[in-house]
């Protein structure tokens, strides 16, 4: 990970597709997200889901924060027509909407603000029993930029969404669990574990039903139901195609592991 100064990454796991693991590193600051810090997870994000033998990415932060926000003192230098001329922080952050392999979220402490919205971009969120969400924005007296207040409702719920970005209280991994925002809770010191082992189960299954899946459950929240619906149908027909499908199906009729080629 020489060349980035933001973030660290590096290649976990033994089978023929691995995982990338990407450190969101600003320690001082919280990882709060920069420009800079975005152009390098942007960079590695893209050039991970290009590469044959990564499977999935795990985006992780520190044990005190998986990121407390956008960088504030630099928000605090804007004004509307900058925002507007450089696409004030969102220009950038868009990248990861564009992987194609699973991106699981793994966040220990604070993930505020953007950093809650980056959470949300992610595919599942596994939580340290540490981990606090939030989006504290009104505090700052200006709205979420990065879809919080669109994600977090059809994540959680009106009732709940309102109460934390109006008060701008912060949600800890219990209630975060309940309310469906993130798939499991873990002691803090097993984080990592679990979610480089979630990342292990889905390697080895057939990547290309991975990339058809996750693209298959964001269509849920894009389109009607009724066309949504005929996408999962002719997808699901259309992997009777594959190789992969037939060893799946025979591997179970022969009580064994299936030895998958991910096409
Ligand atoms: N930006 C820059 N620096 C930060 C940020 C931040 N968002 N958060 C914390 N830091 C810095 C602090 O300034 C402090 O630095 P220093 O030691 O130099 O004073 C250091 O991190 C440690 O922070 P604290 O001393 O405050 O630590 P505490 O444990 O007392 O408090 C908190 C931790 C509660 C997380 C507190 O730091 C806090 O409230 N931070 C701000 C949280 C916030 O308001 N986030 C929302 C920012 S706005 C936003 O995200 C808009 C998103 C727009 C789209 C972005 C695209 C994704």
């Amino acid at each position: 990970s020489a060349p980035y100064e933001c973030i660290l990454t590096e290649v976990r796991g033994e089978g023929q597709r691995k995982t990338a693991l990407i450190r969101l590193n600003r320690p001082k600051q919280l990882n709060a997200l920069s420009d800079q810090l975005f152009d390098e997870l942007g960079h590695a994000l893209l050039g991970f889901d290009a590469d044959e033998g990564i499977g999935c990415i795990v985006l992780t932060g520190s044990e005190r924060a998986f990121a407390a926000g956008a960088d504030i003192p630099t928000l605090a230098q804007y004004d509307y027509m900058r925002a507007i001329r450089e696409n004030m922080i969102t220009r950038n952050w868009e990248h990861i909407l564009r992987v194609r392999k699973p991106v699981i979220a793994a966040v220990a402490g604070f993930a505020l603000g953007g950093g809650c919205e980056l959470a949300m971009m992610c595919d599942f969120i596994i939580a340290a029993d540490t981990a606090k969400f939030g989006q504290p924005e009104i505090k700052l007296a200006v709205t979420p930029g990065a879809g919080g207040t669109q994600r977090l409702p059809r994540a959680i719920g009106k009732s709940k969404a309102m109460d934390l970005l109006l008060t701008a209280r912060m949600m800890d991994a219990a209630e975060a669990e309940r309310a469906g925002l993130v798939s499991r809770v873990v002691p803090a010191e097993q984080l990592l574990d679990e979610a480089l082992s979630a990342a292990e189960a889905i390697n080895a299954m057939s990547a290309p039903v991975a990339v058809l899946m996750k693209e298959l459950v964001n269509r849920a929240f894009e389109g009607p139901l009724s066309d949504t619906v005929a996408v999962e149908r002719r997808t699901f027909h259309s992997l009777f195609g594959t190789p992969d499908q037939k060893e799946g199906m025979a591997a179970f009729l022969e009580k064994r592991a299936p030895q998958f080629r991910h096409g």
